[in-house]
């Protein structure tokens, strides 16, 4: 007779969260057979989203915030933008979890459990800016292939977890290494299991500084699912895809790593600027590093409207990738005259800042209003979408949200 294989108990509760009900004959329930209350899922529900989240793609799951839902000073879960290259790892086994250290430049290399990484290991905790490569990718004209990010992928969550750094001191690094590649659980959309989805890292330098974490806690619990539960790789203020989620192994490279999507035009701009629409050849493009200089107005949400003789309040953030942001401003007037914001500290190097402000108009009308912010090198942002390159990444051109006086 044949036997029939049942989910595991660690499965169904997986199912059940998803379902949000307990699946009561769950233990007879055969392996592989799809649950009809999971055929459409509800993607909002299913990665615990607000449903104003906006949905890019289902194959794979890709999500945007708009600017009024990023308000908040610490992004939550919920606005929080899903930036996925291939599948979310299913059935994933906590207990066995490892993260192996290799490459040719790893003196002894090692695997660690996740008990070992949270209990060997100082434990740090940052805000941390995450900003797709792609954000801002819409914009461009002629059109750049691949997600049509608006300004929404972009977030700053509070990260824990130990420092890559620490690791690297316990694994013994090369004087021949040169950067850091990771490797992840998710899968390849083709579904064969010999091809990575994506494979990025980072210069040694990058990785040996105090904020670039090996992380098992977002907004103080588990990292969610979508995010990379249970491990994941931050490098703040670089584009997000160097972020490994679902990190399974580093490897110490004695080179640049050479991994999917790090080569040819993958998160890459041209090395220098193009006319739009140019052909760009492989070796003239160049891997971004630190994101530039941007901000994003979080309140009030765009198209409000004001009675006339009362001061508009505004907010939001800003961030410069590896530098800190030393001045926002504010036009009412497309750009002609500009007024400082106030701005705070960022809580700690790598976080966003927030500005706000209070402007005044003359009178009843339409107006725009118009945020930009300035590095510490004196980078500001430009007003309209800068560097044509052909994937679309790096368009921080301001922000700007309508305001009527009526
Ligand atoms: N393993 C793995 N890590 C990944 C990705 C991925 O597809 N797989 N996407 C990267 C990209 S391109 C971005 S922008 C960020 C998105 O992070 P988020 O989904 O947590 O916002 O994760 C990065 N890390
Ligand atoms: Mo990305």
């Amino acid at each position: 007779m044949e036997r029939r294989h049942f989910v595991q108990k660690s499965g169904l509760t997986a199912l059940s969260a998803l379902l949000g009900a307990e699946i009561v004959f769950g233990n007879r329930l055969p392996v592989g057979l799809p649950l009809l209350g999971l055929q459409d899922p509800d993607p909002f529900k299913m990665f615990n989203k607000d449903p104003q989240m906006v949905l890019l793609n289902d194959k794979p799951w890709n999500m945007e915030a708009q600017a009024h839902l990023l308000d908040d000073k610490i992004t939550p879960n919920k606005f929080m933008f899903i930036r996925n290259n291939g599948k979310i790892p299913e059935n994933i086994d906590v207990a066995g979890w490892t993260l192996s250290f290799d490459g040719e430049a790893a003196r002894n290399p090692k695997t660690y459990t996740l008990n070992d990484l949270k209990t060997r290991f100082p434990q740090h905790t940052y805000q941390l800016t995450l900003e797709c490569g792609g954000n801002g990718r819409s914009e461009f004209d002629p059109p750049a292939k691949g997600n049509q990010w608006t300004i929404g992928a972009v977030s700053c969550a509070t990260w824990t977890g130990v420092r890559l750094r620490d690791l690297l001191e316990d694994v013994g690094v090369g004087s021949n290494a040169v950067y850091i590649g990771y490797h992840a659980a998710d899968t390849h959309l083709s579904g064969d299991p010999t091809k990575e989805p994506i494979s990025r890292g980072i210069p040694i330098e990058k990785a040996l500084q105090d904020e670039t974490l090996v992380a098992f806690q977002m907004n103080g619990k588990d990292i969610p699912l979508a995010h990379g539960y249970p491990l994941r790789l931050i490098a703040g203020g670089w584009p997000a895809s160097t972020s490994g989620k679902w990190l399974t192994g580093l490897s110490i490279r004695d080179r640049v790593h050479d991994g999917e999507k790090m080569t040819g035009s993958s998160y890459r701009v041209p090395c220098e600027p193009v006319e739009p629409g140019a052909k760009v050849a492989d070796e003239d493009m160049c891997i971004i590093e630190s994101m530039p200089v941007k901000s994003l107005i979080t309140y009030p949400k765009s198209g409000a409207t004001l009675s006339p003789g009362n001061s508009l309040s505004f907010r939001g953030h800003a961030w410069a990738g590896e530098l800190e942001v030393s001045k926002v401003e504010y036009s009412i007037d497309f750009g002609s005259t500009w007024k400082a914001c106030a701005l705070e500290a960022p809580a700690n190097r790598l976080a966003w800042q927030h500005f706000s402000g209070n402007a005044n108009f003359p009178k009843k009308g339409y107006y725009e209003l118009w945020v930009r912010a300035t590095d510490s090198r004196g980078n500001a942002q430009p007003m309209v979408l800068p560097g044509w390159n052909p994937k679309g990444y790096l368009n921080n051109a301001c922000h700007r949200i309508a305001i009527k006086i009526a």
